[in-house]
């Protein structure tokens, strides 16, 4: 452990901070080339040799590529990448471009890939407008009272679409060069001319169609279909000025980062377009690299501007259940000054009016500059203050912790639980009208195990350090929530986390931090189902694979992550004594390296059930954090 938390110490940034790598996504790279290549630029030298390097490295044995690292092939990464290849100028006969076009074309080419691959590829000028199902501006328009107004969707996939709208609208397109003009023969079976772009609509490769397009979405872009033929002019350009103004706020509330690697393209695009060169397209481009992550295995771009919060105030809480904070106090304090430097401190400017929620109080993701807070965010970071509280390290006032806990409680929702980043605004059943069809559950943020988990936690330390607090009853729903999602095997499905371990891991701390008691027939059964998971050696292991199939799925190996998780529940549940958790620890020491670090092994993160994602701080948190539970338990 000791070493352990020496590594956790040296890897800390200046600022006090943990910041690392957060790719894994395959999408991303490509849409950001590509996003380049509309406004007429290319990535610097050394970015384009990183970003070759890191796509050959992740090509997979077939000659496609993956949605993220990890996974088979899919028709909408491996088009997009070989398409941003050829834009930073790989040619055609390359052999793993060869490679890669022999895996694609029986499969259609672009027309068998994911609607997002389309759509960037239509803005290339690879693709028919007429060949996408409809993506208008107009619903922007609609009487937010509507259960289907685009302010209901989940804020990562309405600010996808915002853009999208805006270029869909436009029928946005890059000025033709003669490279694409030559990638654009290069990606059909068939000659361009003779694509039929209508029944194109509808298709998908089997590889990419995750989500089934439903009867209801079916019946939906139909419709989308017959007013795209008839939309009136005036509408279009009203509709079109309200995408605009919604872009802009999102801009400046996010201060250009925006909120994710997506619509920061695919702003900065639409910028160029409405005012060529212009001061915005001048601060989106400033923002850029902000995304850009170098790494052992290439640059890519990252899921994210950054992972700093959340790995910060976890790493925390791992070097005070050590149990020996005494022995990391420099490393507490800067941490202490970093989480006190990213909480938000205001609403963002005219934010009712931008369809965004109260942010003051919060912690982001990354940091405060990104400007959208979140539910399980805010919890860990306020969790984080208030175990430094005692020790004389936390920086944050008390009017300001005071303000987190507000942010905690606006977001609970109806049924107990906490979503992302808002209150549930739209109903289950849009989910139905998922268009994506990579991604599952993207379109309502509804509450989730791990956010309300994590809520239930924070408002718990709260009340123990300020026992007047008023949080009772919000507990109690939160709570009653977790018990209400167990599933019938005692597990709990994750969804940021692979998979069940993470799920469990969560659900169980929460319900131990709101008054369950070992011997609760709920914890029993958590513990349960943990114990038949467990493999020969000691460990657990758990893949991406559960996540896309929701059922425990294994890998060859022991992963010490999801040992980490399985053995923190097994302690909450009051299990930490039995011969499973001894077995757990003991292979969760025998695993460490002599520096201190546990080996590399498959990405633990996760995102709407299907693409993988890496947390490059994962391994140096959780299992130090497992044993020293472990360790306390037993002294
Ligand atoms: C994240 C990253 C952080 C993550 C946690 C805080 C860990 C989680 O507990 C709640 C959900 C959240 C905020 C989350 C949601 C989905 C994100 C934003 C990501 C996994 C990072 C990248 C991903 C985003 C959706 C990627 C772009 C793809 C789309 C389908 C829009």
């Amino acid at each position: 452990m000791q070493r352990a938390r020496d590594v956790l110490a040296r890897t800390q940034e200046a600022d006090g901070s943990w910041k690392g790598d957060y790719g894994g996504p395959l999408f991303l790279t490509p849409v950001y080339v590509a996003g380049l290549y509309v406004m007429g630029r290319a990535p610097d030298a050394r970015t384009r040799e990183g970003m070759l390097a890191h796509l050959r490295a992740h090509q997979n044995d077939d000659g496609g590529w993956g949605l993220d690292v990890e996974s088979r092939s899919l028709v909408f990464t491996t088009v997009l990448n070989y398409v941003a290849q050829r834009l930073m100028g790989v040619d055609a006969t390359d052999p793993d471009l060869v490679r890669a076009r022999a895996w694609f074309l029986p499969r259609g080419g672009p027309l068998g890939s994911g609607s997002w691959g389309k759509f960037v590829l239509a803005l290339l000028g690879l693709y028919d407008y007429d060949g996408l199902t409809p993506i208008p501006p107009e619903p922007w328009l609609l009487p937010r009272w509507l259960p289907f107004h685009p302010s209901r969707l989940w804020c990562h996939c309405r600010m996808v679409y915002l853009p999208m709208g805006w270029l869909y609208g436009r029928r946005a397109r890059a000025v033709e060069t003669p490279l694409l003009a030559q990638v654009r023969r290069e990606l059909y079976p068939q000659s361009y001319a003779a694509v039929d772009w209508k029944e194109a609509r509808n298709r998908v490769a089997a590889s990419d169609a995750y989500t089934p397009r439903s009867g209801w979405l079916r019946a939906v872009n139909r419709a989308l279909g017959l007013y795209e033929r008839v939309h009136p002019k005036r509408l279009r350009a009203r509709a079109l000025e309200e995408c605009l103004a919604l872009i802009r706020g999102e801009d400046e509330a996010t201060h250009h980062l925006c909120i994710g690697p997506i619509n920061k393209v695919l702003n900065t695009v639409v910028w160029h377009l409405a005012r060529p060169d212009g001061p915005e397209v001048r601060a989106h481009l400033e923002r850029l690299p902000d995304y850009l992550q170098h790494s052992a295995d290439g640059t890519k771009v990252n899921g994210y501007n950054s992972s700093q919060l959340w790995d910060t105030a976890f790493a925390v809480q791992a070097l005070v259940a050590s149990g020996q904070a005494a022995g990391a106090r420099d490393t507490l304090e800067r941490a202490g000054r970093f989480l006190e430097a990213e909480q938000v401190l205001e609403d963002s400017h005219q934010a009712a009016r931008h369809h965004r929620h109260p942010s003051r109080g919060g912690w982001p993701f990354s940091t405060r500059a990104h400007g959208w807070p979140i539910s399980d965010c805010t919890a860990e970071g306020l969790k984080a203050c208030l175990l430094l509280e005692p020790l004389g390290l936390n920086r944050v006032p008390r009017e300001r912790l005071a303000q987190a806990v507000e942010f905690i409680l606006s977001l609970q929702n109806r049924d107990g639980g906490w979503a992302t980043y808002e209150q549930q605004r739209g109903p289950r059943w849009l989910e139905r009208f998922n268009p994506s069809d990579v991604f599952a559950g993207i379109m309502v943020d509804a509450s989730y195990v791990e956010c309300t988990s994590a809520c239930v936690q924070a408002l718990v330390a709260w009340r123990k350090a300020r026992p007047e607090a008023p949080v009772g009853r919000a507990i109690a729903r939160g709570v009653d929530f977790l018990r209400r999602t167990q599933r019938p095997d005692g597990g709990w499905e994750g969804s940021w986390g692979v998979c069940f371990s993470y799920g469990t891991w969560f659900a169980v701390t929460g319900l131990v931090a709101g008054g369950l008691k070992p011997g609760d027939p709920v914890l029993r059964r958590a513990s349960a189902f943990l114990k038949a998971h467990q493999r020969e050696d000691g460990s657990w292991s758990e893949t991406l694979q559960s996540c896309r199939e929701r059922r425990w799925v294994e890998g060859p190996m022991g992963h010490a992550v999801t040992t980490s998780w399985a053995l923190m529940a097994l302690a909450a549940t009051g299990d930490g004594e039995s011969e499973a958790a001894r077995r757990g620890v003991a292979w969760l020491r025998a695993r460490q390296g002599a520096d201190g670090r546990w080996p590399p092994e498959p990405l633990a993160g996760v995102f709407n059930r299907t693409c993988a994602i890496h947390y490059d701080t994962y391994l140096r948190i959780f299992p130090p954090w497992a044993l020293s539970r472990w360790g306390n338990l037993m002294s």
